[in-house]
């Protein structure tokens, strides 16, 4: 997801992915065992596959959980977007590593009766947590699913009291520049700030997310809170938030500062509107194999039963 701005993305960060296939296919063929490693090597090609981290435990809610196989811990945690630390796929995992988490707290304000600011430990005892299976489509043309752990952002939105005017959620995420070698780099107008339409904010799908596979959030994907929002592109999933604001206005989001064009305010998965510089309508599942055949984009991505309709009635390539 590179912005029609692209003189601002040096060479050099484009080539972190290159090394981070070339670091896949070492492990490919580590697991195979065609390489003579010996046995260190087949034992650190099974560790990467390993959940790693403080244990978070939930119980599967199969009620909003799709019944696809999950991607491997590797996959999860390796292949990221997260631009504060670097546009390479593999940046996050080898940089997020840096940033401070404690303590973490989120302040909850704007149009709300009762504004207020949780620590991480606070909101993680908000509500119980479940885990939730949920497919990610990133406006990239690729997906994963992903074991999220968390509840629905409508706990906790509901504790602060909305008052009339709350029409509009903002998230901001931290901001560390210090540790942060893409926000020293000006990729995007940081924060990275993104926004839901209180309806959307509300829906049980919305998952504010502590973890992955039985584990605490690893930095990479956006410790030690984000919210997931799975039927959209995955760049509405914000990650490590440190602010929620309440609001009548829609808001103007990184993405949408950066290439209006490009990414809309609603960023519903939609196979039929094409990113003006490719087409939506499939999308390779990470992780299937390089020559795996692609699959073809659902609507909503496949959560069109559930959302649809929040938007009835709205022409969804004007609001795209
Ligand atoms: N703060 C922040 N959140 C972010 C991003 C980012 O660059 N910064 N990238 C988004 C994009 S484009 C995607 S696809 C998802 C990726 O989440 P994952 O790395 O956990 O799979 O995070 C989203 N959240
Ligand atoms: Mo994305």
């Amino acid at each position: 997801m590179r912005t029609t701005q692209g003189s601002f993305i040096p060479p050099s960060e484009i080539t972190p992915e290159s090394v981070w296939i070339g670091r896949r296919r070492w492990l490919q063929q580590a697991a195979l065992g065609s390489l003579a490693l010996g046995a260190a090597g087949l034992a650190r090609a099974a560790d990467d596959e390993s959940p790693v981290g403080p244990v978070l435990k939930a119980p599967l809610d199969a009620r909003w959980s799709t019944t696809e196989k999950p991607n491997g811990w590797r996959d999860i945690t390796t292949y990221n977007n997260f631009y504060e630390f670097g546009t390479g796929k593999g940046d996050p995992s080898a940089h997020a590593g840096r940033m401070a988490l404690q303590p973490w707290a989120v302040k909850i304000d704007g149009a709300v009766q009762h504004p207020m600011t949780l620590d991480i430990d606070d909101l993680r005892r908000l509500a119980p947590l479940e885990e939730r299976i949920y497919r990610l489509r990133c406006v990239e043309a690729w997906s994963m699913v992903i074991p999220w752990i968390g509840y629905s952002l409508s706990h906790l939105l509901k504790q602060v009291g909305p008052t009339p005017d709350a029409r509009y959620v903002v998230f901001t995420t931290a901001l560390q520049p210090d540790v942060m070698p893409g926000v020293r780099q000006g990729i995007l107008d940081w924060p990275y700030t993104e926004g839901l339409r209180m309806d959307e904010a509300m829906h049980p799908l919305t998952l504010l997310t502590f973890g992955v596979y039985g584990r605490e959030l690893p930095a990479q994907n956006g410790a030690p809170l984000r919210v997931i929002v799975p039927w959209k592109y995955g760049f509405k999933s914000a990650k490590s938030l440190v602010h929620i604001r309440l609001q009548s206005e829609p808001p103007v989001t990184s993405w949408m500062r950066a290439a209006p064009r490009e990414y809309g305010f609603y960023a519903n998965v939609n196979p039929a509107v094409p990113h003006p510089r490719w087409s939506q309508a499939t999308e390779q599942r990470i992780g299937s194999g390089f020559f795996a055949p692609r699959l073809q984009t659902r609507p909503f991505n496949g959560y069109a039963d559930e959302v649809a309709a929040l938007y009835a009635g709205m022409d969804l390539r004007q609001n795209f």
